[in-house]
């Protein structure tokens, strides 16, 4: 039987293409490739998925989530960067920072807009590892309006939809970009789905990496429930910095976030019994629609994470979250094994179908 959750995809993924990632200051293949996005499709379209293309949807949407400075930067960054003659000296093929305004550097001093091109990356992106190259804005752009597509195509009534989103968002604060993401995709789909009816939202973050940067956007709020289930920080995965369960939104939102960290090697049984936890709270914090982040990169074979989750795992991941009856926005993140990331995808739509009626 085909698929009935809609595939909603943009061909303008294939813009970006960073290349690489620089990693304690060595040039190293990117993980987040093109290829991804594509091998995911390959399998849903053979499962007999309906494929929706993106549509177009306005800055606003965007600016509900992330600062004006933020955006302005993204969709300038590479024509100042080529401007300014970068890829001819030092010869530098991509946006990359080198100096970030440091807490410790400013010690409460308001940080100047630097002068030169080359310094001003380092005010929006916290880490090396995430390039912007010629075609990255467009790619990222597509990604929010797939997020959107969905969110509209879930308060129009569909009980489930998938986005390709391809750049990931899942790592990207109000204010800065990283973890190989631009703009946050699942943030962006939250809040459609407020603007368009839904008082309380939930993003369930199942990507093996913290979900950062919904956590830091809706902190102090109680409209939007996050919550993540991760690789444990403190043993040493990125984002190294944060992710702790002590982590639980402060003021209006204290209580709205959840995280559940777990060791390297945690494999199915932990992982979901972590999962139910999660979508429980979600649905005790009364959210009328959950997003959920959906990385794959907590499955066995991938090379980015030391969880252990296998494709039947991921297809009980679905069923559990369908079994709150809650309508659906998927949000496509991390997730690197070419080889198997589409059956893992494949498997969730799968067990979220089963569980929701979505008219299969
Ligand atoms: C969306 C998502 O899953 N982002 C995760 C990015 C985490 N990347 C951290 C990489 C740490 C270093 N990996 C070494 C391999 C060098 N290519
Ligand atoms: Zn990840």
């Amino acid at each position: 039987m085909a698929l009935s959750i809609p595939l909603v995809w943009s061909d303008d993924h294939r813009l970006h293409d960073p290349d690489a990632e620089i990693w304690v200051g060595i040039r190293t293949p990117a993980a987040e490739v093109p290829a991804r996005a594509e091998a995911i499709r390959a399998v849903l379209v053979s499962a007999g998925a309906e494929v929706v293309s993106a549509t177009p949807h306005d800055d606003a949407a965007l600016a509900a989530v992330h600062d004006e400075a933020l955006l302005a930067f993204l969709a300038s960054a590479w024509q100042q960067w080529e401007a300014a003659g970068l890829l001819d000296d030092p010869g530098q093929n991509r946006v990359v920072p080198y100096i970030f305004p440091h807490p410790g550097l400013l010690d409460g001093l308001e940080p100047l807009v630097p002068a030169a091109t080359w310094a001003r990356p380092g005010a929006f992106c916290f880490d090396t590892m995430t390039l912007i190259g010629p075609g990255t804005w467009e790619a990222a752009r597509s990604a929010a309006n797939a997020a959107l597509t969905a969110a509209d195509l879930v308060s129009a009534g569909r009980a489930a939809a998938y986005a390709c989103c391809r750049p990931p968002g899942h790592h990207v604060t109000r204010s800065a970009y990283g973890g190989s993401c631009y703009l946050n995709n699942a943030a962006i789909a939250a809040e459609r789905l407020r603007a368009l009816g839904a008082a309380r939202v939930g993003i369930v973050d199942i990507d093996a990496h913290h979900g950062n940067g919904a956590q830091q956007i809706f902190w102090d709020r109680d409209d939007v429930f996050t919550g993540s289930v991760h690789v444990d920080p403190e043993a040493g995965w990125f984002p190294h910095f944060l992710g702790t369960a002590a982590e639980r939104g402060a003021g209006a939102g204290r209580g709205a976030n959840r995280n559940v960290p777990l060791p390297p090697g945690t494999g199915d049984a932990d992982w979901l019994r972590s999962v139910a936890e999660i979508a429980q709270a979600a649905r005790s914090h009364g959210v009328e629609a959950i997003v959920l982040a959906l990385g794959v990169d907590a499955a066995a074979a991938d090379p980015e994470s030391p969880l252990q989750v296998t494709e039947a795992g991921y297809r009980e991941a679905g069923r559990i979250l369908a079994s709150h009856d809650l309508p659906c926005v998927v949000v496509q993140e991390g997730g690197y094994d070419l080889g198997s990331i589409g059956g893992l995808v494949l498997a969730t739509l799968e067990g979220l179908e089963e569980g929701l009626d979505t008219g299969a």
